[in-house]
């Protein structure tokens, strides 16, 4: 496998908001004028604990419970989302910029968050797309959210282990 450098790797999520809305193809048409290649995507259910690690440096924030629950996909009925990673030159300024703002409202309007975004009556910036803030970050996320066998290139570096676990098979 090309071994590709960690810093051009961005973690990308298609919030609930984004799901429900129908704006995958949109979301995912804007990113392509990245000419960024998607080296992993699946469909996630977010747990709580997932949430929590993935939004941990909001946790003292007084909006944080509902940036949890805004992103596990209870303000949408919709208990998914889809994550993908984003490589190449420039990845995160590249998907940052096309994304816009964190707050929809002064986000570029034809940005993706300005486009799609809103702020809710109850304060939550429902911005439809997570995209890494920084190299460490995406790297943090990266590993969080991924397995080194989900993702087609090696971004960092990752040990074989063996282990014996239940698992389903189709029938
Ligand atoms: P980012 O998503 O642009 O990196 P962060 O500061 O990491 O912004 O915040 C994570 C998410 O938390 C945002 O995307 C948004 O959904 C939500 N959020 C951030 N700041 C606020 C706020 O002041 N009020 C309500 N929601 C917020
Ligand atoms: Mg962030």
């Amino acid at each position: 496998m090309p071994n590709k450098s960690a810093d051009q790797a961005t973690l990308i999520v298609i919030k609930p908001d984004g799901l429900k809305k129908s704006l995958t193809g949109n979301i995912l048409t804007r990113l392509s004028e990245t000419k960024l290649e998607i080296v992993a995507a699946k469909m996630v259910r977010v747990s709580r604990e997932l949430a929590a690690e993935h939004y941990r440096h909001l946790q003292d924030k007084p909006f944080f419970e509902d940036v949890l629950r805004y992103l596990m996909g209870e303000f949408h009925d919709r208990y998914k989302v889809m994550a993908l990673i984003y490589w190449g030159e420039n990845a995160i300024t590249k998907c940052r910029s096309l994304a816009g703002a964190t707050n929809p409202e002064e986000a570029d309007s034809v940005s993706i968050r300005g486009s799609y975004g809103r702020i809710t009556t109850r304060g939550v910036y429902e911005n439809v797309v997570h995209v890494s803030a920084n190299p460490e970050d995406a790297q943090r996320e990266i590993k969080l959210w991924f397995n080194p066998d989900e993702v087609i290139v090696d971004l960092y570096p990752s040990k074989k282990v063996v282990e014996t676990v239940e698992k389903r098979e189709w029938v």
